[in-house]
């Protein structure tokens, strides 16, 4: 993939750069490679406490998964101790990692949620 980025600048005038000031007009930057972004894990931690259920409609409200994908979610994290609810930019990692802390405080239930770079 190529694409150019433009800075665009004062227009040029015929005899506008016979003096020492630098030069203006438009650069145009060629890359050839294109970065995608880093992607990141939001990890569901198991606690004592929080009921089964919660964690349920968090990973159904929060995760957009179906009930039976967060119920199998939500049993893993609970043998296993951890578990992956999802995969995403950082700004959208950061924000369900947000609205799950947020979810919990709220509903006074100690689930704990990270994310971590892929
Ligand atoms: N271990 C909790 C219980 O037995 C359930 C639970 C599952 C809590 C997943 C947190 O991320 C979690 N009530």
């Amino acid at each position: 993939m190529v694409y150019k980025i433009n800075f665009t600048a004062p227009q040029m005038t015929g005899d506008d750069n016979n003096d020492d000031s630098p030069a203006r007009g438009v650069a145009t930057k060629i890359r050839e490679k294109t970065k995608k972004p880093s992607m990141y894990r939001v990890i569901l931690m198991n606690d004592d406490y929080t009921p089964m259920e919660f964690v349920v409609q968090v990973l159904m409200g929060i995760f957009q998964k179906n009930q039976e994908e967060a119920y199998w979610i939500m049993m893993s994290v609970h043998k296993n101790g951890l578990g992956v609810c999802g995969i995403y930019t950082f700004e959208i990692a950061e924000t369900k990692v947000a609205q799950v802390m947020d979810a919990a405080k709220r509903s006074q239930h100690p689930l704990q949620c990270t994310l971590e770079k892929m």
